[in-house]
């Protein structure tokens, strides 16, 4: 109001509104500048690590003046938002990442060069945010780069996660999971944000009141009150201005309570409430793919999903006149598999009891603004909360879930008469203990529901879900299922990683267009088969394999031939990704060689096999096959015969940072599981990126990956998944013949070639091998259920097709590239964008250069 003031406080804002210079003196100035001021270094002390943290922080100014902007502009356009809900982001590495993206490499080479330094050093010293177990994380952490390079207003909320995806250190070939307290040190690249917080409630009663209109209600009151406490990670999109934001929560004591406690001079007790407040986002579970029932584990799921929903919709009732029934033109929210499906029920609740809206309307609101993604069809990953514990924890959620049901049924009766299709709907479940199925309240909440590739969809709708997909097709809505193939992004698993292979690209191109238009690489397809291309492919692929021998002599002091085929399984340990096939398969390829004359030997075209991934802590055989491969490894690395030919190694904390070195690497890789196990896979998919070729079965994004790159570049093998009921039914009558490979294989195991001095070992490998082969007796057959001694001859089919087609160097190079550059379809641009489109509605809004 004051003409003064208002002057004074313009130039602030011109101050504020000049962004920072991307030129390479100016970024040196801005890294000394932080170096000095932000992390009070002086110019005689200081290391590599604090080198890293100003380099972040200057990354990090630049981010936040995208990231303001960005959000500045999506408020002027009034935008319909996309709101990505995810209890796993396996975010990795930012800084490389955020340079490429805001297109600041060349400078920043330039500076850093000049002052000594090199960026690749840099990078090193970032630990690795691991909030996420695997597929399932890396793929939102794959969307949230797509979607800000889409210049899509979405946004990713999840939990800050203290102490992320925990590190594996092997001894005595065993898993050792050790704490990885990443947050540690500080991470550069986060914004805490003190002045955003939630209130949110745990346990507790229902008292029936009057709300503030006087009207009858029900208040949700008592319990134990967190703050959800935001911070801001930038999403930076790449050849766009837009940043976009991954909003994660950590939970804090809520003001008032510690006041309370610190007038009763009751200090201790403080303390340990704030220490209850903060266990809620300390640690992230490390199960994937399985479920298990902790109610630390809903309390977290409840904690970040009432947050996020508060905070979405008060970015909605913000904007002026707002009216409800706007909602759904304004929001859209999608549930990352059954993790924040409470979501339906705290969606009701704000809208209904926070917010005053009639139930019915609400309902309606609620069913437009959510969607449900399915990610697997293992039956014990769909989680399931026992009623007692819930009625427990959200005494109000079970109310407002017991009214859906009760709704439902009754129209559902009315339409099928009482019968087994209402049990199977029912989103409770009964039994000893009554349990509330969190994929059907999912399903029933959400507007649309995906699977993740095509045959996983369609398995969604015959086997794990069919009587919903009955439903939707009776009520006329069958695309209520619908299916969204997964992808990764090229900027961070071909750029970043393989940066020889991005400049082969860019320069038989002629331009990096393909980075955003994947389709552009069927450009390649000409030049499959020049001599000169296969060279410098050839080239790339030395370099990359130059880079992995690095890794492996650093980590695990291991020597490789850099001209043997690089073989590589990387993805968690789980029986039916059937590591221990592959497992397997070594150990006959060992005694093969062992057979052979030296003289034969030499013909036997040189393999390196690497397997690296983490079990859950308490999944015994996973272990088991852990200590299995480094035990096999130990034998026949160091056996004179056979050591120069083949290599066993197990990799040890597999994660992004590591995968960014394995994957350019390989010449082919092993996307083997049972077929119908695997929701899709996207470790293939970067794979083929990189010109690596895949081992694998007609399972999940494989066969796709197939459709589009050609059946000559994949070597497939094992039964196909319409086949799995009936090699599983003849197996239980005692059908079920083990190739005689496979038994020398067995025999080997049992007489304790891997275990020598290991007694413990040897009966623990002999339990693996006696359950595959107990595949009879009444009705008991559970043995092989992942048909491991079914596939496995055609599994050796397959590995010998790949030594004689690897023998044909110009043949190999020719279907690399063929492969590498038909995979447009796997680019998160492509699936984000059907996201966008079919489920979320959500238009592409390109905030201009300045503002
Ligand atoms: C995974 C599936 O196992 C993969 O097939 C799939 O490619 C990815 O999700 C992404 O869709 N998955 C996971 O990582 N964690 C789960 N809890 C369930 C599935």
């Amino acid at each position: 109001e004051n003409p003064d003031q208002k002057e004074k406080m313009e130039k602030l804002w011109k101050l504020m509104e000049t962004y920072e210079p991307n030129d390479p003196e100016s970024i040196q100035k801005s890294f000394a500048r932080h170096l000095e001021y932000s992390l009070a270094c002086t110019r005689f002390n200081f290391t590599m690590q604090d080198a890293y943290r100003a380099a972040g922080l200057v990354l990090r100014d630049r981010l936040l003046e995208s990231l303001n902007d960005t959000n500045a502009y999506y408020r002027k356009m009034d935008v319909k938002r996309g709101y990505y809900l995810s209890a796993e982001y396996l975010i990795g590495r930012h800084m490389q990442n955020a340079i490429a993206n805001l297109d600041l490499e060349q400078p920043f080479k330039e500076a850093f060069h000049a002052l000594g330094m090199q960026l690749e050093d840099l990078f090193h010293e970032e630990v690795d945010p691991a909030l996420g177990n695997g597929g399932l994380g890396r793929l939102a952490a794959c969307f949230l780069d797509s979607m800000a390079t889409l210049s899509l207003p979405c946004w990713g909320y999840g939990i800050r996660y203290s102490y992320g995806m925990f590190k594996q250190d092997i001894q005595n070939g065993r898993q050792v999971e050790m704490p990885d307290f990443w947050i540690g040190d500080g991470c550069p690249f986060e914004i805490p944000r003190p002045d955003i917080t939630y209130p949110v409630r745990l346990y507790g009663e229902v008292q029936e009141g009057l709300n503030a209109q006087g009207e009858w209600c029900l208040n949700w009151v008592g319990g134990d009150i967190v703050q959800a406490m935001a911070y801001d990670n930038p999403i930076p999109g790449f050849d766009t201005y837009n940043t976009n934001n991954l909003r994660l929560w950590r939970a804090c004591p809520t003001k008032e309570f510690d006041l309370d406690q610190y007038s009763a001079a009751n200090f201790t007790d403080a303390v340990e409430a704030r220490r209850k407040a903060e266990d809620l986002s300390a640690v992230l579970y490390p199960n994937d793919a399985s479920y298990e029932g902790r109610e630390l584990r809903l309390r977290q799921q409840y904690f970040f999903v009432s947050a996020s929903l508060q905070d979405l919709l008060r970015e909605f009732i913000k904007r002026p006149n707002y009216k409800w029934s706007e909602l759904p033109e304004k929001v859209a929210v999608q549930m990352n598999d059954t993790h924040p499906t409470i979501a339906v029920a705290e969606f009701m609740r704000l809208l209904v009891d926070v917010m005053h809206v009639p139930w019915d309307e609400a309902w309606e609101l609620t069913t437009k603004c959510l969607n449900y993604t399915n990610h697997t069809v293992m039956p014990e990953a769909l989680e399931k909360w026992p009623v007692e514990m819930m009625t427990r924890m959200l005494p109000r959620h079970v109310q407002i879930i017991g009214e859906l049901n009760l709704r439902w049924i009754n129209g559902l009766v009315a339409k099928y008469g009482d019968g087994p299709i209402i049990a199977a709907l029912s989103i409770f479940e009964e039994g000893d203990v009554k349990k509330i199925r969190m994929g059907n309240l999912a399903i029933m909440g959400s507007n649309k529901v995906n699977g993740v590739a095509a045959l996983h969809t369609e398995i969604i709708k015959k086997e794990t879900f069919p009587d919903f997909y009955k439903y939707c097709c009776d009520t006329g809505a069958p695309d209520k299922i619908v299916n969204m193939t997964n992808g990764v992004t090229p900027r961070r698993w071909v750029h970043c990683a393989n940066p020889a292979l991005s400049a082969i690209f860019t320069k038989y191109l002629g331009s990096h267009e393909w980075l955003t238009d994947m389709t552009k690489l069927k450009g390649m397809l000409k030049f499959k088969e020049d001599p000169k291309l296969h060279a410098e492919w050839m080239e790339m692929k030395k370099t990359a394999k130059k880079k992995l021998a690095g890794f492996l002599k650093e980590t695990l002091d291991l020597e490789i031939d850099q001209d043997a085929l690089i073989d590589i399984q990387i993805k968690r340990i789980h029986e039916y990704k059937r590591q221990f096939m592959n497992c397997l398969y070594v150990i006959h390829r060992y005694q093969q060689l062992k057979k052979m004359s030296p003289a034969e030997r030499e013909k036997v075209q040189k393999r390196v096999v690497l397997i690296g991934g983490k079990a859950a802590s308490a999944y015994v055989n996973a272990k088991l096959i852990i200590k299995l491969i480094n035990n096999v490894g130990k034998v026949i690395n160091n056996d004179p015969d056979t050591g120069k030919l083949l290599k066993l190694a197990f990799v040890p904390n597999y994660r992004v940072s590591a995968a960014e070195v394995l994957i350019p690497a390989s010449d082919i890789s092993e996307h083997i599981s049972t077929a119908g196990t695997e929701a899709s896979g996207t470790s293939n998919m970067k794979f083929v990126m990189n010109g690596g070729l895949i081992v694998g079965t007609m399972d999940g994004a494989n066969i796709e990956i197939r459709e589009e790159c050609g059946e000559d570049t994949m070597f497939i093998f094992g039964c196909l998944e319409h086949e799995v009921a009936g090699i599983a039914a003849k197996a239980k009558e005692g059908h079920y013949p083990i190739d005689s490979r496979l038994q020398a294989v067995f025999q080997a195991i049992r007489n304790g070639e891997f275990s020598k001095g290991e007694p413990e070992a040897h009966a623990e490998f002999c339990s693996l091998v006696d359950k595959l082969c107990n595949t009879h007796g009444a009705g008991t057959w559970d043995g092989d259920r992942y048909l491991v001694v079914h596939d496995f001859p055609s599994f050796v089919d397959a590995q010998a097709k790949v030594d004689a087609t690897y023998a044909d160097k110009a043949k190999w190079c020719k279907l690399s590239i063929q492969a590498a550059s038909s995979m447009a379809k796997f680019s998160t641009d492509r699936t984000i964008s059907e996201y966008a489109d079919v489920i979320w509605g959500v238009k592409p809004a390109p905030r201009p250069m300045e503002m």
